[in-house]
């Protein structure tokens, strides 16, 4: 990996790597756990270190039990276009939302919480998926002089995927390390995010 994105002017954005997301969790990626020791070296080695919480309230209209007569990991259209339906998951306060007790979580700099509003889910750690609204983390970066992010996290094909895209569109130097990260692959959603990160021109680099 070039030196470039553990520089100064670059920020690595650790995204959800929380229990739930785990063997184990209520929305377990496959091999969730196995890529904490290489999110640790990422932390060990970054200038400046930002961690993203998927922090639901109960509830949340993410969730399948909130539409009745659906199920976890059917499609639904709402107010701002298909949303997945997902078990219940990383409820505030909760132990499936805290984060893995191996994530060396103590040198990050800033924590974003996002899915907090009941009527829009929020895969990105930039963009509610209404696309409209921002958690802040631009400004933030911008005004630590951050121009390279570099991600790494769960899931791969969704809240890695969409807050990498987000970041290129938004002119950052972008990066995903990929063996720093694991899958849903929900009907091929790992190559179609892969396809699309590679066509913005987000640089796909290995630890
Ligand atoms: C995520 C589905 C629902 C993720 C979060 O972190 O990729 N996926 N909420
Ligand atoms: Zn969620």
């Amino acid at each position: 990996m070039d030196s470039k994105w553990t520089a100064p002017g670059s920020a690595l954005i650790v995204i959800d790597v929380q229990n739930d997301f785990c063997p184990g969790g209520a929305l377990a990626v496959p091999q969730g756990d196995t890529i904490i020791s290489a999110v640790n070296r990422l932390i060990a080695m970054a200038d400046l270190v930002v961690l993203t919480q998927d922090w639901h309230p109960r509830g949340h209209g993410s969730f399948a039990s909130s539409h009745a007569g659906h199920q976890p990991f059917e499609t639904i259209d709402v107010a701002y276009g298909p949303q997945t339906l997902w078990p219940d998951h990383c409820v505030q306060g909760t132990s499936g939302a805290a984060f893995h007790a191996s994530l060396n979580a103590i040198p990050a700099a800033l924590v974003v919480r996002k899915g907090m509003r009941s009527a829009v889910d929020s895969y990105s750690a930039f963009f509610e998926n209404d696309r409209r609204t921002s958690t802040g983390l631009d400004g933030w970066l911008r005004s630590r002089g951050v121009e390279r992010v570099l991600l790494c996290g769960l899931a791969y094909d969704f809240c890695v995927a969409y807050s990498a895209l987000d970041a290129a569109r938004l002119g950052f130097a972008t990066a995903v390390v990929e063996d720093a990260c694991a899958a849903i692959d929900l009907d091929g959603s790992r190559v179609a995010q892969q396809k699309a990160m590679r066509a913005a021109g987000v640089s796909l680099l290995s630890a």
